[in-house]
């Protein structure tokens, strides 16, 4: 049986991605699926949906893919900030296509586990959250709704919160090390800053990673 096999943010950090790849040392009988937030901030953009494509890699949803995807339906490339622009500019015809079908989260049902981008509202059904909460949630607010962690510094984290099934992986959050609760394991070791890219490994409970060759941004 192969491997179901889950890696962070990658940002355009290319270089690292491939490396990440070639110490998996993927087989076709396994399943990789990359966490969203795969482009923008770093390098290489164009060439890291084409890596995905290389290697069948299946992806959701991030809130960078969504901003680009929202900036090109208004018709608003030229009012992006700089990296949201040049990613824009680098993207081509199939690079759009391959986004525009990532779906906002991936169940597993075998092994009772959602991938998703950034998570989940604790309180209500996980599979209708709209795909704006589920890939930028970061934090609860006193009032219960989603917000960033810089915008709601008392909220508290929505895996602190998350005691019930699914096992969700997510990465959106860039620490240090993979974090970990009963019922999560968040995985964005913030490559595109100077950090790791780092893979879960389902079915063997490891992290397999690599370290970024410099801090991007
Ligand atoms: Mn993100």
């Amino acid at each position: 049986m192969g491997r179901t096999i889950a890696i962070g943010d990658v940002h355009g950090c290319a270089w690292e991605f491939e490396k990440l790849l070639k110490k998996i040392k993927p087989e076709p009988t396994d399943t990789i699926i990359q966490l969203g937030d795969l482009i923008n901030k770093g390098p290489n953009s164009h060439d890291v949906i084409a890596i995905a494509q290389d290697y069948k890699i299946s992806a959701v949803m991030g809130n960078h893919e969504l901003r680009l995807l929202k900036a090109k339906k208004d018709n608003k490339g030229k009012a992006l900030s700089s990296y949201n622009r040049d990613t824009y500019e680098q993207l081509t015809k199939i690079d759009w296509k391959w986004i525009e079908q990532l779906p906002k989260h991936i169940h597993k049902k075998q092994l009772k586990t959602v991938l998703v981008h950034g998570g989940f509202l604790p309180d209500s059904p996980w599979r209708s959250q709209p795909i704006e909460v589920v890939s930028q949630v970061q934090v609860i607010d006193k009032k219960g709704n989603p917000q960033k962690r810089s915008d709601a510094p008392s909220g508290k984290l929505w895996v602190n919160l998350w005691k019930k099934k699914p096992f969700v992986i997510y990465g959106h959050i860039p620490r240090r090390k993979v974090y970990r609760t009963k019922k999560t394991i968040g995985i964005d070791t913030g490559c595109v800053y100077g950090g790791n890219l780092s893979a879960y490994i389902l079915e063997e409970d490891r992290i397999v990673r690599v370290a970024a060759k410099k801090a991007y941004c």
